[in-house]
């Protein structure tokens, strides 16, 4: 059985940064994903599933579990000595770690510390994403700057999904690998090893219930995927509104994810720096394509930390088919 760490150092010469910090980084990562598998395993046993009461940056209500989950990782990426800023989809504004320090050679992390949290209280798989950069110009302070950079810049993508299993799955662009927590013993074992888009591709992922809110050339795809007698049969619609958990199935078992502009999120609902930066990071490292329907996710130039966009990450041939259609019948 091979640990995550064992994996790391063997693949050390595929990682063109220090591999103490990769490693110091993990162990932060996977302390705090072991505290929120514990606490999303019992929450139906404890006070600690519902609304916190509260709303976040984006007016969007913050579960008990959202909270727990920010701040588990906060405290664990804090205490590493190796980050220098953190920016999460809980907190409106970036945090600084440790400002008195040089901030050279060390890390700024953009997380969503529980994307789906809605599932939480009907036990729908829900997950951690994480996307990890060095600073932009290598200063000796802080700017937004240093977390506006394009997602091509990620040295480290990934995320944890708690689901039947609690899985991490990460690349630092040397293809994508997962590792199988046993929560026995506490430790990620490599079970998905170069995990990669199959061949055959058949489902699709979207949340046809905005249907009459999408363009034409979203509608259109969807009628495309819903054809009978084409490729042996129409695709299989699979949807629940997890990103982490639909992305995961579908880049195992092939398919399409798709976020797009509605009437009411007319810039998409998914956050570019944290959802969708990472995963698109992952998709390209998997054989596969990530978009806005226009271009290339990881080449957009943020400009906001929580800035939406909107998002269709999957196997090559039916991003590339999507964007036809987007290309065809909305431009
Ligand atoms: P969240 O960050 O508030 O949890 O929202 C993101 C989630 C994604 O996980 C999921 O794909 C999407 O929102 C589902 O949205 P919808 O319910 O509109 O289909
Ligand atoms: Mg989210």
């Amino acid at each position: 059985m091979y640990t995550l760490g064992e994996f790391i150092i063997d693949n050390k010469k595929y990682f063109s940064h220090s591999i103490e910090s990769l490693l110091r980084l993990f162990s932060a990562i996977k302390l705090a994903a072991k505290a929120v598998h514990k606490e999303v395993n019992k929450a139906g046993l404890t006070k600690n599933i519902g609304s916190s009461g509260k709303t976040n940056i984006q007016g969007e209500q913050q579960q008990k579990l959202d909270f727990f989950a920010h701040n588990i990782f906060i405290n664990s990426l804090k205490n590493r000595d190796i980050v220098c800023g953190i920016a999460s989809e809980e907190s409106k504004d970036f945090i600084i770690i440790n400002k008195k320090e040089n901030i050279k050679d060390k890390y700024i992390v953009l997380i969503d510390p529980l994307d789906g949290s809605s599932n939480i209280d009907v036990n729908v798989p829900i997950g951690t994403i994480f996307s990890v950069y060095k600073s932009k110009y290598n200063n000796d302070f802080l700017t937004i700057d240093d977390f506006l950079q394009n997602g091509s810049k990620q040295i480290l993508a990934g995320y944890i999904i708690y689901g039947s299993s609690t899985i991490l799955v990460y690349t630092t662009g040397n293809g994508v690998h997962g590792f199988t927590l046993d929560p026995s013993i506490g430790t990620f074992y490599l079970s998905h090893p170069d995990l990669m888009f199959p061949d055959e591709n058949k489902i699709y992922s979207i949340n046809d219930g905005n249907y009459i809110k999408f363009s034409n050339g979203i509608k259109k795809y969807i009628k495309y995927c819903q054809k009978e007698k084409r490729n042996g049969g129409p695709y299989t619609a699979r949807y629940i509104g997890s990103l982490v958990g639909d992305f995961h199935r579908n880049m195992i078992r092939g398919g399409i994810y798709i976020y797009p502009q509605t009437s009411l999120h007319p810039k998409g609902k998914l956050r570019l720096l944290y959802e969708c930066n990472p995963i698109a990071f992952i998709t390209e490292q998997a054989g596969g394509k990530a978009s806005n329907g226009y271009k290339r996710i990881l080449e957009i130039e943020p400009i906001d930390l929580h800035q939406r966009t909107p998002f269709i990450c999957g196997p090559m041939n039916m991003v590339s088919k999507l964007e036809n259609f987007i290309k065809n019948y909305d431009e």
